[in-house]
């Protein structure tokens, strides 16, 4: 089945464009945020050239990594309080469910890349802090200052004017990248410099395997973006995968999720600033978010657009992490 493109503001939900689609297109791939896109197709063409589906991931979460415009991962992210940028990163390979994962490390540009060293190189699947830091190194990782001048001085600002320790809606944004490869095989990543501020140490749902990202050879992959204390509480991403297992299309998956969690939690969806994504083992993708404006990507061969999520409340999300609103994308 064809699927339309055009803008943003005439397309439909992503369920209803693809209805019924089982993506005779293989690669597909699903990311967060408008700068999901050019991820995607940098995934894409890495797979395209011979790449694993693993390298694909890799590459696309490397792009957003290095692009010191977005201010909420990798080189340019914004610092912890204590002026520091500490970044999040996790890897997640479909078959053998093989995983990597890196928190909180400063002074490295590519943490995707260290995760992928932690799933491949150690017994281990996390690190964090000091310890991710100095294994990077000891792997040929160079040490960089991630501060960019602009963030030093917002975080100068921060801290004369402000010290809010408030989760907001727009000092945060993450990349989670997941694909589904020609062979049926999954696999996903996800990297972020957290949120804006936060208490040194801290430690988001990112790098956490079934809260920031996760990945089900037989079912699935899932990815979370957003305040991530209201996704790791909940097993997030594992809790889409549960539900495509149900049978549930992945967007129906990751609004039941967040309505799931917002039960639980006992606060109105619309103060909970969580976004899923996910793609089935069919190549069916689907997102969903606690307001409206979510926008994330999708990308196989022929195809790459940014599509607009299913919201659970009527409540607009801010323009996060520097990104266009998504009535205002190119
Ligand atoms: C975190 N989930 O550290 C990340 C931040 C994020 O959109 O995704 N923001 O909580």
């Amino acid at each position: 089945m064809a699927v339309a493109g055009g803008s943003m503001m005439s397309n439909p939900t992503a369920q209803a464009q693809q209805k019924g689609l089982i993506a005779a297109k293989k690669p597909v791939f699903v990311a967060t945020w408008n700068f999901g896109k050019p991820a995607n197709e940098a995934s894409l063409r890495r797979y395209t050239e011979g790449g694993s589906l693993l390298d694909a991931i890799e590459e696309g979460i490397r792009l957003t990594e290095a692009d010191k415009s977005n201010a909420s991962v990798g080189a340019g992210g914004k610092p912890a309080a204590n002026g520091k940028v500490q970044l999040d990163a996790c890897i997640m390979n479909g078959p053998g469910s093989k995983a990597g994962s890196v928190g909180g490390i400063e002074d490295i540009m590519h943490p995707i890349s260290v995760a992928r060293a932690v799933m491949e190189k150690t017994p281990h699947v996390m690190l964090v802090g000091e310890g991710a830091r100095a294994f990077a190194i000891d792997q040929g990782f160079a040490p960089a200052n991630l501060l960019t001048p602009e963030e030093h001085d917002a975080w100068k600002t921060w801290k004369k004017e402000n010290q809010s320790l408030e989760v907001g809606e727009d000092n945060h944004d993450t990349i989670a990248l997941v694909g589904l490869d020609g062979e049926g095989n999954l696999a996903g990543g996800c990297s972020t410099s957290g949120l804006a501020y936060k208490l040194p140490g801290r430690v988001g749902d990112s790098p956490i395997l079934g809260s920031g990202l996760y990945v089900d050879n037989e079912i699935g992959a899932a990815g979370a973006t957003g305040v991530g204390e209201n996704v790791m509480r909940f097993c997030g991403s594992f809790m889409v995968v549960e539900y495509m297992r149900q049978g549930l299309h992945p967007e129906d998956a990751c609004a039941e999720t967040i309505r799931r969690i917002a039960r639980l939690d006992g606060r109105p969806i619309e103060e909970l600033h969580i976004n899923f994504i996910a793609v089935d083992k069919q190549g069916r993708f689907g997102a969903a978010g606690t307001g409206k404006g979510f926008p994330y990507a999708v990308t196989y061969p022929g195809y790459s657009q940014v599509l607009q999520s299913k919201a659970l409340s009527q409540r607009a999300i801010g323009i996060e992490g520097g990104n266009a609103p998504i009535d205002q994308q190119p």
